[in-house]
């Protein structure tokens, strides 16, 4: 995860803020505008936003996937799956031999509050596409969450297809699932 006071990310936090507020809403009714999934209980609440896919290269059977994601409490991304695709796993990036590669990781911390970018550093990829992703497609994933008391909750996401050239999020572009 990435430090909220990173530069890299300076809307980080007033995002922080709205969020924390946004989740302190989640007992009410309906999804919260500008979050595109939740997942919530009497003691676990998950949000997620800006959930893309980026379109593989002809040929390709992999993709990556793109979203942010906070949990009120102390939790950990521990897994994705997509009926689209065979496997999806959770990558890092890292330097290996002065170049960025990636790994699979088996968890992601998701410290509570915090809204952790799987933009960059982590993301997800799709791995085994059973079909061709198309432009404006809607892929459905499934992100695996563990609580800090080991019970497994799954959220349901909806991923939007952009092109193989997107880098950034589309503004205000969300899919409530009410
Ligand atoms: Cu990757």
């Amino acid at each position: 995860m990435h430090n909220p006071n990173d530069k890299e990310f300076p809307m980080d936090r007033r995002m922080w803020l709205t969020t924390v507020s946004t989740l302190a809403m989640l007992a009410a009714a309906g999804l919260p505008p500008g979050f595109q999934s939740a997942a919530r209980a009497a003691d676990f609440a998950v949000a997620v936003r800006d959930a893309w896919v980026r379109a593989p290269v002809a040929g390709q059977t992999d993709a990556g996937v793109f979203l942010r994601i906070v949990s009120r409490d102390n939790a950990a991304l521990v897994g994705a799956a997509s009926p689209v695709a065979a496997m999806a796993k959770i990558h890092a990036m890292h330097m290996a031999n002065g170049e960025m590669t990636m790994r699979a990781i088996s968890r992601l911390p998701l410290p509570a509050g915090v809204e952790v970018s799987l933009e960059h550093r982590y993301h997800l990829m799709l791995m085994g596409l059973k079909k061709p992703l198309h432009v404006g497609d809607t892929v459905p994933l499934t992100l695996l969450v563990v609580d800090a008391s080991g019970r497994r909750h799954r959220i349901p996401v909806a991923a939007t297809v952009r092109p193989l050239d997107a880098t950034e999020p589309p503004a205000m572009m969300t899919m409530p699932m009410r």
